[in-house]
């Protein structure tokens, strides 16, 4: 019988030698995704992928999160299908170790930022339906997947608290509001289960805590974010 790793939703993922997964690691704007990343990037089993924000600040000289955040109307389908593109480069990269880590995913940006975007009205139903049918296709290709769903769930005031903090430029004028609905999106998608078949068991720990309490969260879960792998 193959091994089984629980999670804290009861579901398994099975363990195979030798075999090499995928996890990503999901969560609110300011919730830890880099911290978890860097601390687990000391394993010599695990490669992180940390989500490309300096190649979204200078797309060929663009700074499109700039944009992003300055005209969310005008930019936020290019910032998406921008975005669609360096996850499918995050996901199809190979494996260079047993575990390949990864700072959100193709499905944080369908469930949760364009969904977002089209309920704000940010984009319209032609850009959404564009977005939609290319992730439909995306996730359907080989090495889209993922074997488990980190979720870094916290509250949506500590995360703002947090991103005010390290102010990076051009969150600047990030309103609440926008941590708020992202929240319940992750939520709707991770926890409720409302937008269909999860691609993976979703572990979800909770990220209120400062990084010292974290760091000993990460490792009392290691095996399990790991999927067992040492
Ligand atoms: P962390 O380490 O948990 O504090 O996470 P961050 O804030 O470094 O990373 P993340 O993914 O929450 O967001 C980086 C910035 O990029 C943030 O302003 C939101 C934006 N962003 C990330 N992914 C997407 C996406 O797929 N679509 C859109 N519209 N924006 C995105």
């Amino acid at each position: 019988l193959a091994s089984k790793v629980l999670n804290e939703d009861n579901m398994q993922i099975p363990l195979k030698p030798g075999r090499k997964y995928t996890v990503s690691i999901e969560g609110n704007i300011g919730c830890g995704k880099t911290t978890l990343l860097e601390y687990f990037k000391a394993s010599k089993v695990v490669e992180a992928i940390k989500e490309p924000v300096d190649q979204w600040t200078n797309v060929q000289g663009h700074n499109a999160l700039q944009l992003l955040y300055q005209d969310p109307s005008r930019w936020s389908f290019s910032f998406n299908i921008y975005a669609q593109l360096t996850r499918v480069q995050m996901h199809t990269r190979p494996h260079a170790k047993p575990v390949k880590m990864l700072e959100r995913s193709l499905f944080s940006t369908r469930h949760c930022f364009v969904e977002n975007d089209y309920r704000n009205e940010t984009i319209n139903g032609l850009e959404y339906a564009i977005l939609n049918e290319w992730f439909e296709y995306l996730t359907a290709m080989p090495g889209t997947g993922v074997d488990l769903i980190v979720y870094l769930r916290a509250d949506p005031k500590v995360c703002y608290e947090r991103i005010m903090k390290r102010s990076r430029k051009e969150e600047a004028g990030v309103p609440y509001k926008l941590i708020d609905d992202l929240h319940n999106l992750h939520e709707d998608w991770l926890v409720e289960q409302n937008c269909g078949k999860l691609p993976a068991p979703v572990l979800v720990l909770d990220a209120n805590n400062e990084y010292a309490q974290m760091t000993q969260i990460y490792e009392e879960k290691r095996s399990e974010i790991l999927c067992g792998v040492s």
